[in-house]
């Protein structure tokens, strides 16, 4: 999937999702152009063999990066993984010595082993599938407070997650942590989280990377209206 060798230096596959944001946001930190390529996941576009090569778990983000080897890119997905490459490659937001390192680490993999997919199940169980599925909207609910409240209580005596620098942890769990009004939870009840999102939200990077992805958040809606029953049910997993 490769525009014949005139291509950005990094390209990004990728829709106006919190995973993709992660990746958006990240790049603005570090300040490395690079190209969006939209993803239709609505009308099947991560199951289409060229995105299947890039991602075999048919998913954005995806990271292709043409640095090194402009005929043999590193193509890098997993939003986590995608962090971690690009911290490592620009040396920014991952402390190289211990303990800070592994408490970045910790935090990264609540968000992407925990905060991800169970919010991820939340999003499905509150928005798309809520009418008779009393149980697992519950459940999800409660998991989502439950998480809410560790960050909150993980956020009263540092200023961010890994403790008392910015890094990836912050940078997986910002677009995450957005939803919380949306899953009908109030900021006031989780004063050091609502105190840790203003922190971020002030950074530029932060305001550019939510930015990069308007265009393609018009263009997710207008797909999503316009997907027809199949498509809903292959996006759904149904078929
Ligand atoms: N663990 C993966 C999750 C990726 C993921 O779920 N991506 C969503 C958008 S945020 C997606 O591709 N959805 C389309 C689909 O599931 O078919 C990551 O962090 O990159």
């Amino acid at each position: 999937m490769t525009n014949g060798g005139n291509h950005p230096p990094v390209e990004l596959y990728g829709m106006a999702s919190p995973n993709v944001r992660k990746i958006t946001i990240m790049l603005a930190e570090i300040g490395q152009p690079y190209g969006f390529r939209r993803i239709d996941v609505f009308r099947g576009g991560q199951f289409e063999p060229d995105f299947q090569r890039l991602n075999p778990n048919r998913k954005v983000p995806v990271l292709v990066d043409y640095r090194a080897d402009k005929n043999s890119p590193t193509v890098i997905f997993e939003s986590a993984a995608i962090l971690i490459y690009l911290a490592e490659q620009s040396g920014a937001l991952l402390p190289t010595s211990e303990p800070a390192r592994t408490a970045v680490f910790q935090w990264l993999m609540i968000q992407a082993c925990n905060v991800g997919p169970l919010m991820g199940q939340f999003n499905h169980f509150a928005f798309v599938a809520r009418e008779g599925n009393d149980y697992a909207f519950e459940r999800y609910r409660r998991e989502a407070e439950r998480l809410y409240r560790l960050l909150d209580e993980r956020l009263e005596h540092r200023p961010y997650l890994a403790g008392e620098e910015y890094s990836i942890a912050d940078v997986a769990s910002y677009p995450w942590a957005l939803y919380l009004e949306c899953h009908g939870f109030e900021w006031n009840a989780f004063p050091h989280l609502d105190a840790w999102r203003h922190r971020i939200a002030v950074r530029p990077a932060v305001e550019a990377g939510l930015q990069a992805v308007e265009q393609a958040e018009a263009a997710d809606a207008v797909a999503f209206e316009a997907a027809t029953a199949q498509d809903r049910d292959r996006f759904f997993g149904k078929i």
